[in-house]
């Protein structure tokens, strides 16, 4: 298909789709009931082609509630994204539109459905724990950690449950903060931490990168992410998910996020959880000391005397 024609075909659907939506009187306000944080509206779909020259994909999508019958149709997705796909992935994200009117996908995530219900189960108890801390509290120290289930940047779903026997150290970052002394400072000690354990043969310890931004820190982008920091392994995970987990993970652990002019104003929460699921440290430092960090989970270790 030639570019020009691809415009044209582009622009037809985008006008007519718009004209319908407008007939339904719908707006880019989020309609759908099942997460209200979330920007735009929910798009499951078969992914049939990419065109990385177009910077957009050719999805094949189920019906969106309130806004569009199921049909196939193309569109735009950022870079990464789309190099992380490829041609009969299913997907999992949401629709906003660009400013000119075109169709964008955001929050990209696996549509695979026995990943999802699993998600959504999980996620569900933590939204039960959440909604039941009386304003002002959240999950400290002493505290048992909630369970959660979010996607790594490889894709894989992650869920405490997983993590079971392990103690794991968590974080809060989005991959386009700018601010030095926040999400980049807490990935590089994050990353030192991580070093340490691996040279002091330290088992059973996981790292957990939750992203403030899952609009647009999808598995790619994390992925990607991890690689600028020279992180690997398979016991650190960079995650996450639908808007509305993120959201609950977030305020259970007691971190602001709050979007302003382009970027997100946040606090921050480092926190280590012991394989059975109690809170041991949190520090909302920047600052904070990996060796008081691993110090930490050797004394847990120490058998009682
Ligand atoms: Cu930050």
């Amino acid at each position: 298909m030639n570019t020009n024609r691809f415009k044209k075909c582009f622009f037809r659907w985008t006008s007519l789709v718009a004209m319908v939506a407008g007939l339904l009187g719908c707006s880019q306000k989020n309609e759908s009931q099942e997460d209200d944080s979330a920007p735009g509206y929910p798009v499951v779909g078969l992914v049939l082609e990419i065109n990385l020259d177009e910077g957009s994909a050719k999805i094949k999508h189920e019906d969106i509630p309130g806004f569009m019958p199921a049909m196939t149709m193309d569109f735009r997705l950022n870079e990464t994204d789309l190099r992380g796909l490829e041609s009969g992935d299913t997907i999992r994200a949401r629709l906003i539109r660009d400013e000119d009117g075109g169709f964008r996908l955001v929050n990209v995530l696996p549509g695979d459905e026995a990943a999802n219900r699993s998600l959504e189960k999980v996620n569900r108890s933590l939204a039960k724990k959440t909604d039941s801390l009386p304003s002002g509290r959240y999950f400290g120290e002493g505290d048992e950690s909630p369970d959660f289930a979010l996607f790594n940047q490889h894709g894989k779903l992650v869920t405490t449950k997983d993590l079971q026997g392990k103690a794991f150290v968590m974080n809060f970052i989005f991959t386009r903060c700018t601010d030095a002394k926040m999400c980049p400072l807490s990935t590089s000690k994050m990353a030192t931490l991580h070093r340490m354990a691996n040279e002091q043969e330290i088992a059973d310890l996981a790292f957990i990168s939750v992203s403030l931004d899952p609009e647009y820190d999808t598995p790619p982008v994390l992925k990607h992410y991890a690689e600028a920091y020279g992180i690997e392994g398979d016991n650190f995970h960079f995650v996450t998910g639908p808007f509305s987990a993120v959201d609950d993970l977030i305020r259970s652990f007691g971190v602001t996020s709050l979007p302003r002019d382009g970027t997100i104003l946040h606090s921050l929460a480092t926190m280590l959880i012991s394989e059975q699921g109690e809170i041991l440290m949190r520090s909302e430092r920047s600052n904070w000391s990996p060796a008081a960090y691993l110090a930490r989970l050797k004394e847990s270790r120490e058998p009682s005397s």
